[in-house]
């Protein structure tokens, strides 16, 4: 039998990069799937003429216009609504999303996040790794549950920590890995191969023990 095309809404706030590594993969044929909008809460985000370039269409939602969250993410939710997305993915989103948001796209939305999940839930995550002298660093790709961060794990992808890292090098080798991972996993959603049942993450019809992990081939 052969599946639909996903439909994927893709929210940002910032630049877009991952937006761009989705956008990318799709062009490449990798993900069975199309971008049916973008949305940013802000109107300057670079993500933004990423997504005009490839075509695809855009909205800016700013929370300043409404009075308090739940009611911007209302208006979010019937945004997204309009274009029926069978899956939502946040991409550098940086608003806390209420739990009445996240229960009516549950299962179908997910986050990319700068840290190996658990460790690091929030903001500040590779400063915090160093801090820390971790010697491991990375992303995980999650669903989004109305708890920060805390939702069930799909896949990581880590490197390690070099010596001479800041926060601003880690940033920038952990978010070359993000571009890999995040089109894959959302390869593997449009593949039918993932879903989140009971709170668990499946993949290809078993509940994962542990999430899968790419490593950055080089240092
Ligand atoms: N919402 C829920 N309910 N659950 C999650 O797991 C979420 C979420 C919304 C966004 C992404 C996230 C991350 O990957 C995310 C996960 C923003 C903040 C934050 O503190 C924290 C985590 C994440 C995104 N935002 C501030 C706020 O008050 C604003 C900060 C700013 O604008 O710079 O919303 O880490
Ligand atoms: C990414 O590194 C993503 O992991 C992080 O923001 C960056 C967005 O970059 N997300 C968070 O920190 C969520 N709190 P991009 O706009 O270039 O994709």
């Amino acid at each position: 039998m052969t599946r639909a095309d996903l439909r994927i809404a893709v929210l940002i706030s910032g630049s877009g990069s991952n937006l761009q590594a989705l956008l990318d993969a799709i062009a490449g044929g990798e993900i069975a799937g199309r971008i049916v909008r973008v949305i940013s809460n802000r109107a300057e985000a670079g993500g933004l003429e990423r997504a005009r370039r490839a075509g695809v269409e855009t909205e800016v939602l700013p929370h300043g216009d409404y009075p308090d969250r739940e009611t911007y993410d209302a208006a979010l939710a019937a945004r997204l609504n309009t274009v029926s997305p069978d899956l939502v993915v946040l991409a550098g989103f940086m608003r806390i999303l209420s739990d009445g948001f996240v229960e009516a796209f549950q299962g179908r939305l997910v986050n990319i996040h700068p840290s190996l999940l658990p460790a690091y839930r929030g903001l500040h995550t590779h400063a915090r790794a160093l801090q820390a002298g971790d010697r491991e660093h990375g992303c995980s790709v999650h669903y989004v549950i109305p708890a920060l961060d805390a939702g069930p794990v799909i896949a990581q992808a880590s490197l390690p920590v070099h010596e001479t890292d800041t926060p601003e090098s880690l940033e920038t080798r952990v978010r070359t890995l993000e571009h890999r991972l995040y089109p894959l996993v959302v390869r593997w959603i449009a593949d039918g191969r993932v879903a989140m049942r009971a709170g668990r993450v499946c993949l290809d019809g078993e509940p994962l023990s542990r999430p899968p992990c790419i490593t950055a081939g080089t240092p």
